[in-house]
């Protein structure tokens, strides 16, 4: 039997591409049939007879597409506020990663942890996410860093899709970090661990996309581009964290390979970005990281809208470098910090995010043919979504049509 709803009685951001004003549509009605967008427009000219229609007043609230969180580290174990201890003494990311904290700290707790507490520790963060009005959240591997534990984490990340009325986005990131066992062997582990785990793990259905940590403490470009060519070969689509502390022109090579995203990109440099722009690859931009570890190297936000590139804006949610599990702070801090205005802030949680993610046109807008993923907010206007600092103003979110 079909399921039909009318939602009546709220303003609507559209956020559809090309439209301005965040798409906003004053006293709008959407229809939505199995879980599909089926109409969307004013309410005075709703296409179908309305005593044929399940209808529900949304009391005049703001409807935006629900919220796309494209970038989270979200399942790992432990916790690293030893590690923020010791930044705020003067001690750096880069040092103490290199004197084996770090990234490294956090694969040693999540390899101890078991799997149900691996599930439970990152059904909090998840339930923090979808408070914010979340309904879609990339999660990628990287804290496991074997074969066994790499898997093992996006199983994790499996289930927590069977947990919630979320969709999970996997994202294999075995090329996160150099572990204890392969140091100064990074090509051996890139051939021993990296790229057969990325095979098995594809084969068991376990991979959505393929990422990589280009950076002086990670793996160089061309380590990253063996990493890509195996993606490549087995139909997997590929993103970078590329110039978070420095500049390895990690999303120019994103570019060559038509990444989904280059991430981070505070130290992309302004004449890099025409050349990253022909690529239609998403920039994702990562405020909770620069605000954690204080870094003052802003991206380039200015040459970014010059040449059009599409902008999103993930928590980034890790132990390490940015212990965020909200996206509408995220969306704050982008413009507090990265002067981004609000309603591209919202664009880079919704249609950006989405496009980021290889979903444009199922997620992140609303827009006829599209799912019914929905957030319904206490708000007038969709700045405050970007405005209010420390709550959240979701009234509801509405998934597959239904109240979630
Ligand atoms: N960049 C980041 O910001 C996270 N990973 C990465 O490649 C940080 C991960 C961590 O510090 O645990
Ligand atoms: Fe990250």
């Amino acid at each position: 039997m079909t399921q039909q709803t009318l939602f009546t009685d709220c303003t609507v951001a559209t956020l559809k591409s090309g439209q301005p004003n965040y798409g906003l549509i004053e006293d709008a009605a959407i229809l939505q049939r199995d879980g599909l967008i089926e109409w969307i427009g004013p309410s005075g000219v709703v296409p179908l007879k309305r005593s044929e229609m399940d209808e529900q007043s949304l009391q005049g609230r703001l409807v935006t597409p629900a919220l796309i969180d494209c970038h989270t580290h979200l399942v790992f174990g432990g916790n690293r506020s030893k590690e923020f201890e010791q930044r705020l003494k003067g001690v750096s990311y880069e040092e103490i990663a290199s004197s084996g904290g770090g990234i490294n700290s956090t694969v040693e707790a999540t390899r101890a942890a078991s799997f149900d507490a691996l599930v439970s520790a990152s059904l909090r963060r998840l339930d923090d996410l979808i408070s914010d009005g979340v309904a879609v959240v990339e999660v990628k591997s990287g804290y496991g860093l074997t074969i066994d534990d790499e898997i093992r984490m996006l199983q994790v990340a499996r289930k927590l899709e069977e947990l919630r009325p979320v969709k999970i986005v996997t994202t294999w990131l075995a090329a996160h970090a150099v572990p204890p066992a392969f140091k100064g062997r990074a090509d051996t582990y890139i051939d021993h661990i990296v790229i057969p785990g990325l095979v098995r793990a594809a084969n068991e259905g376990l991979v959505d996309a393929v990422d990589g940590f280009c950076e002086t403490i990670a793996f160089t470009s061309g380590q990253i581009e063996r990493v890509f060519q195996a993606a490549g070969s087995l139909g997997l689509p590929v993103k970078l964290h590329a110039e978070q502390l420095s500049d390895q022109k990690g999303a120019l090579l994103a570019a060559r390979y038509s990444a989904l995203s280059a991430d981070h990109l505070a130290y992309l440099s302004a004449t890099d970005v025409e050349a990253f722009a022909s690529a239609g690859t998403v920039a994702v931009l990562l405020p909770g990281a620069f605000y954690t570890l204080k870094e003052t190297k802003l991206p380039p936000v200015a040459a970014l809208r010059h040449h059009n590139v599409d902008i999103a804006i993930a928590t980034d949610c890790n132990p390490g470098s940015s212990p965020i599990s909200s996206i509408l702070t995220a969306m704050n801090m982008a413009c507090t910090e990265f002067a981004l205005t609000p309603e591209e802030a919202l664009a880079g949680t919704t249609r950006c995010a989405a496009k980021a993610l290889g979903l444009s046109g199922q997620y992140g807008e609303i827009t006829i043919g599209a799912r019914a993923e929905l957030a319904v907010w206490d708000v007038e206007h969709p700045s405050e979504l970007s405005y209010w600092l420390g709550g959240s103003p979701l009234h509801k979110r509405i998934s597959h049509g239904i109240a979630a």
